[in-house]
This record gives C-alpha cells, structure tokens and sequence, in this order.
C-alpha cells in the first residue's frame, strides 16, 4: 500500500508540476511571437445531441460496491462511414430486484451532430452489469468489434458489417467471471493477432458483501479495499492451425 500511496504522490506532483507550468504559460506569448491560445472550454452538448443516457446502477438500499462505480463507454465507428458513433455501457439491476430492463447503448452518429439511438437491432442490447469497453478489430476484417467487461460475466461482440453484432463470447472462449473493471486489446507478441488483457477488480458478490458503518449505525459503502483485490488476465490470441479450432483464444 505505502508503494502505491508513493506512486500516485508522484503522479500527483507530476500532475501538479504540469499544471503549473501550463498556468504559467498561459496568457504569455509563444516563442514564434504569436499570442499564446487561450484555455480550452468545453460545452456539455449531450441534450443537443440527442444522447439520452441514464446508468442504472441496480441501487435498491443496499448499498453494493459495484454501484459506486461507473460504466465506459466507447468511441467507435461501427459502420466504416468516417464518422464516430458511441457505444455506452450499461449497469442493470440485480438479481431478485428485477424491476426494468437497461441494455448497453449504441448511437449512431448522423453525421449532423446529432446521435440515433440504434440499440434495438444492432445485437448489443444485452443486459449485463457492465464496466468497461474495448474497441479493437480482432479478426482484422476492418470492421471494429467489441469486448464488455462487467460483474460477473464478459461478452465479445464481432462485428456483422451491417449495422450490428453477433455475441461470440462462447466459440472465443472469452468470458470473464470476475467483477471485469475493464480490458484492453494489444498484439503483445506481435504475432499480428490482437490478444486481450482482462482486468479484474476486487472479489465482490452479493454474497460476500461486506457491512461497513460510517456512523455505526447505517450501512455506508465500502471502500474496495475491504475486498481481495483479484487477478488481471491474458488471454493470447491462438493461432489459426491449434487445437480446439472453435475457440480463438486461450488462457495463459
Ligand atoms: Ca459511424
Ligand atoms: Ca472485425
Ligand atoms: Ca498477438
């Protein structure tokens, strides 16, 4: 824990060295002459866009760890047409407490500025109590796929080159049982074949929940580290000629 404190006291000190060099910079000329620019502003266009979005995170009382983290999302151009659609992650709610059905959320970009809400047919709209998303062209077609991680399951979406997806997770041999915060897609051997890096959180269930009282009296949240920390996961891309042939990847 104190290497970890150390750690990210270095990388706030590094943060904070940056930014002051940065404010220092501000409003002062750039070295060819010409006025510095000024500080980027953002504008929260979501409403404009057409982007209705609300997580669910499954809350009824009991106040659950998974809830107090928030779900990815993606940007990825699904259908090759030059421009960036979003695809975002959805909680749901927990078993026993079924009161709505919440699915992943892909829009659509038109292109205009505005975003359509394509979940229905586009084989995303699965329930799952989703965390993170990695966007990465593992078949290297050139059409992007999709891998979600989340509590207690994982799912591997190929691209269908039409406007949807097929859930491949099974034949890929991909799934992810643990609480999956979120993964990423790197060619570590460089063999050409994207392989999948799997990160896992803490070990979380209903049934290990943990009762943490701030006050003594009430169930509060717990911090994670009231949990085992879980292991990460590499699962390399198997090459095309192994055995078994159905499954595309194996674990270490
Ligand atoms: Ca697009
Ligand atoms: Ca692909
Ligand atoms: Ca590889």
């Amino acid at each position: 824990m104190r290497k970890r404190e150390t750690l990210l006291g270095r990388i706030c000190l590094s943060a904070l060295l940056v930014a002051c060099l940065l404010g220092g910079l501000e409003g002062t000329p750039a070295s060819g002459g010409l006025p510095a620019q000024a500080a980027v502003r953002f504008e929260d266009v979501t409403a404009a866009a057409k982007i209705h979005f609300v997580r669910n995170t499954g809350a009824f009382g009991k106040r659950y760890l998974p809830e107090t983290m928030g779900s990815g999302c993606a940007f990825l151009d699904y259908d090759n047409d030059g421009n960036l659609d979003i695809l975002l992650v959805n909680g749901s709610d927990f078993p026993g407490h079924k009161g709505r059905r919440t699915t992943l959320k892909l829009y659509h970009n038109n292109g205009d500025a505005t975003f359509k809400d394509v979940t229905t047919h586009s084989g995303l709209d699965v329930e799952m109590y989703g965390m993170g998303v990695a966007v990465g062209d593992y078949d290297n077609d050139g059409w992007d796929d999709v891998y979600v991680t989340g509590l207690g399951g994982a799912h591997l979406f190929h691209n269908q080159h039409n406007g949807s997806f097929k859930d491949v997770t099974k034949e890929a041999g991909v799934n992810n049982t643990g609480f999956g915060a979120s993964a990423a897609w790197l060619d570590y051997d460089r063999d050409g074949k994207l392989d999948l890096f799997v990160t896992n959180y803490v070990k979380w269930s209903e049934k290990s929940d943990i009762v943490c009282k701030l006050d003594g009296v009430h169930k509060s949240y717990c911090t994670p580290e009231a949990y085992p920390g879980d292991t990460c996961r590499l699962l390399p891309a198997r090459p095309a000629s192994s055995t078994p042939p159905a499954s595309l990847w194996a674990l270490p």
